[in-house]
């Protein structure tokens, strides 16, 4: 017997769904207007199991912030300060290492190295970091860099984006992670963002990293004064790059936090709007392979709900988050591997522990092998 829908707004939606057809933008407006959030949910994971099974995916990862020191005074930010102000840090070489290194063991698969925008850093330092990286944890891919570090790197050491891609990835980057996307539309970046790259400068920066073979992710920043058009126009470019080049390998909506940034007088989101931010996006992207639920933002308890309404990962242990702990994050700087499995599995999910590239991690008491 077919489920019916309390919305019947959406069943010409779900013709298209079961049938495997493209949604328009129209169709994400409506499904972020629907407050029949079952049937969405029914919807996305009819998706979400088509592509997965099962399966949800999560890795060992350690964040490394060399610099909060931030040329750009991104109203939707915590993190960034300006050069002599308090709280500023910069981390000499050796320093990053060693934050590398701490709380190191074998099962790190990943450090996700992201930072503000340093004026006087130069190109050299990133280089070196990479380098460093790679010549002391050679097992560790590097997932470093978003597409606004990458065009202002770009700026600093005088060289195109596509040159400035290709020694990055010389020096050990081996993919580049979702931030600094937003909210594409010009009226919402001026206000949250305006010193960032533009939209079409994201997008461009994310094509040429596909072109020169990095693999990236995409992010969207959602509960802030965006509204439905805003982020169904964000997934459509997405989803219009990713059929060109096929390089996104994953979608996190990051939900607004907005303790200690100009924007605190606005609410945090509500459960209703993280579920359809995952449930949408499972839906409109249909030609990105994974979604991605972060705990750290939106809670392992919503996160794990997510589980049965769209997303097939949820990111990882995340060692030492900066981020969103500066913006009034309340969830823990990381996570056991061990809860995480809890997690899936109590949503009746198969846990995989996966690298960056999605290849099953398979470990022994005292080892870990990549299938390749
Ligand atoms: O681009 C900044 C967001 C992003 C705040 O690629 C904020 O696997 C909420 O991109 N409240 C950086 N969000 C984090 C990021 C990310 C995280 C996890 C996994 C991956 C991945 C990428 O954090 C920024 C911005 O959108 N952010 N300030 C804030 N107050």
């Amino acid at each position: 017997m077919q489920v019916v829908f309390d919305d019947s707004r959406l069943n010409p939606i779900r013709g298209k769904v079961e049938a495997g057809e493209r949604l328009s933008f129209e169709d994400g407006v409506t499904l972020y207007r629907t407050p029949d959030i079952l049937a969405l949910g029914y919807l996305a994971n009819l998706v979400r199991e088509r592509l997965h099974g099962s399966k949800t995916y999560f890795n060992v990862n350690r964040h490394i912030n060399p610099t909060n020191v931030c040329v750009a005074a991104c109203r939707l930010c915590a993190f960034g300060r300006k050069k002599d102000s308090p709280g500023a840090y910069t981390m000499a070489l050796e320093e990053a290492f060693q934050t590398a290194a701490s709380g190191y063991t074998e099962s790190v698969t990943e450090f996700h190295i992201v930072g503000g925008l340093h004026p006087d850093l130069p190109f050299q330092y990133f280089l070196d970091l990479c380098s460093g990286l790679k010549q002391r944890f050679p097992q560790v891919h590097l997932k470093a860099f978003t597409m606004v570090e990458v065009a202002f790197l770009a700026k600093i050491a005088k060289l195109s984006i596509r040159d400035t891609l290709l020694k990055l990835k010389e020096a050990g980057v081996d993919s580049l992670p979702g931030g600094g996307a937003e909210i594409f539309t010009d009226r919402v970046r001026h206000i949250i963002c305006d010193h960032k790259i533009d939209g079409a400068q994201w997008l461009d920066t994310a094509k040429l990293a596909h072109q020169v073979g990095l693999k990236s992710n995409a992010t969207m920043l959602y509960g802030h004064i965006e509204n439905d058009e805003d982020r169904v126009d964000h997934l459509m470019k997405l989803r219009a790059v990713q059929d060109e080049t096929g390089g996104f390998q994953t979608f996190i909506p990051l939900a607004f936090h907005p303790a200690n940034t100009v924007l605190s007088h606005l609410g945090t989101t509500t459960g209703f709007m993280d579920i359809k931010s995952i449930a949408v996006a499972r839906l409109v992207l249909d030609n990105f392979p994974h979604i991605k639920a972060y705990w750290q933002m939106m809670t392992a308890k919503i996160a794990q709900i997510a589980l049965r309404f769209g997303a097939d990962d949820l990111d990882g242990t995340v060692i030492e988050e900066k981020i969103y702990h500066d913006a009034g994050a309340t969830t823990p700087q990381g996570m056991r591997r061990e809860e995480l499995v809890r997690l899936i599995k109590e949503a009746g999910r198969e846990p995989i522990e996966r690298d960056t590239m999605y290849r099953p991690v398979t470990r022994t008491e005292t080892s870990f092998t990549v299938a390749v």
